[in-house]
């Protein structure tokens, strides 16, 4: 497959966390719809209120849509905006995170359980104690320990923190210090809580240096995904107001990972969020673009597309705007 192919065209959808579960692929994306909410930075307009799920039996083949998974009304305690879930499996249940204001519309992160992979998942009462802001990702290790990968820069309300707790400032450091990071943290046996503070995921230079704040062409903003191949942690992410899909590369789930260049360049819309799979021995990248919306940021569709890595493990730069 070298040419990108959209999945889904009765409603928009974006953010597509994607997982193979049962030899299936099985899409998590956020639920666009039109909200009437004028654009801004704070990302008012990205009013989403459930998920649907959905899966494919072969990448080239239909994908079923198995309705709403999750509603906002089922969350007793959200306020506001379902932003990019993600679904894990242990020992044959099924956790779907995702975040939503809280009725204070500050961002928290929620877990749902379910049996099977396409829902519907029962969300649990409260959100998971000690988190905050958006975009958790899952990895599993495959050694029975998964991590939770977050974050995500104004809208998504990471730069209210420092060391995991709300503070005055609000802001991005100043261009010239380190940015802000990710978070990681390890989840706990029964995958309801961390089982750790979250940490910093650190993305430094070729020459070890943190990236600084003012680098908006390599600094985290938001889309955590996290993956491996041969041996190599990859952490991806979008950068936000440069519009790029970028990695990095580490030894281990927690990092230090050091920036290793560009995956999709800026495609149709503003925001940019993908995830990275491997489905019957090739890699693909799902991701959305807002060109069957006609370019509103808010009304995304989701895509996918083959992905290659060059022989020295690094991965070939896809152009957003041809694909
Ligand atoms: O879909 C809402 C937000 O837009 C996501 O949480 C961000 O990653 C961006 O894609």
């Amino acid at each position: 497959m070298k040419k990108a192919r959209y999945l889904i065209d009765n409603m928009y959808t974006a953010d597509p966390a994607v997982h193979v579960f049962n030899d299936k692929l099985y899409i998590y994306p956020s639920h666009d719809i039109e909200s009437g909410i004028p654009e801004n930075d704070n990302g008012d307009h990205f009013d989403m209120r459930d998920y649907h799920v959905f899966s494919m039996e072969d990448i080239n083949g239909s994908v079923t849509d198995h309705g709403v998974a999750l509603d906002i009304d089922d969350v007793h305690w959200a306020g506001r905006q379902m932003w990019d879930t993600d679904v894990a499996e242990k020992n044959g249940k099924y956790y779907m995170y995702f975040p939503v204001k809280d009725k204070n519309d500050i961002f928290r992160i929620g877990v749902a359980l379910s049996d099977k992979p396409e829902g519907p998942f029962i969300p649990e009462k409260y959100p998971m104690v000690g988190s905050y802001s958006i975009d958790p990702c899952i990895f599993d290790n495959g050694n029975g320990d998964h991590y939770m990968y977050f974050g995500g820069l104004w809208g998504g309300q990471l730069q209210r923190y420092r060391n995991n707790k709300a503070q005055e400032c609000g802001k991005e450091p100043a261009d010239h210090e380190p940015c802000l990071c990710p978070k990681v943290a390890r989840l706990s046996d029964d995958m309801l809580a961390f089982a750790e503070d979250p940490k910093n995921v650190l993305i430094v230079d070729d020459n070890g240096e943190p990236l600084k704040a003012g680098d908006h062409d390599r600094r985290f903003f938001e889309a955590s995904w996290m993956h491996t191949y041969n041996g190599k942690y990859y952490f991806s992410y979008s950068t936000g107001n440069t519009h790029l899909l970028c990695y990095a590369m580490g030894d281990s789930p927690y990092g230090p990972f050091t920036y290793a260049g560009v995956i999709l360049t800026p495609v149709v819309g503003w925001t940019t969020h993908h995830s990275i799979v491997e489905f019957r021995g090739k890699w693909y990248l799902f991701y959305h673009d807002c060109v069957p919306s006609g370019g509103k940021t808010w009304l995304r569709s989701i895509k996918v597309v083959e992905l290659e890595y060059k022989n020295d493990g690094t991965i070939k730069t896809l152009e957003g705007s041809v694909n």
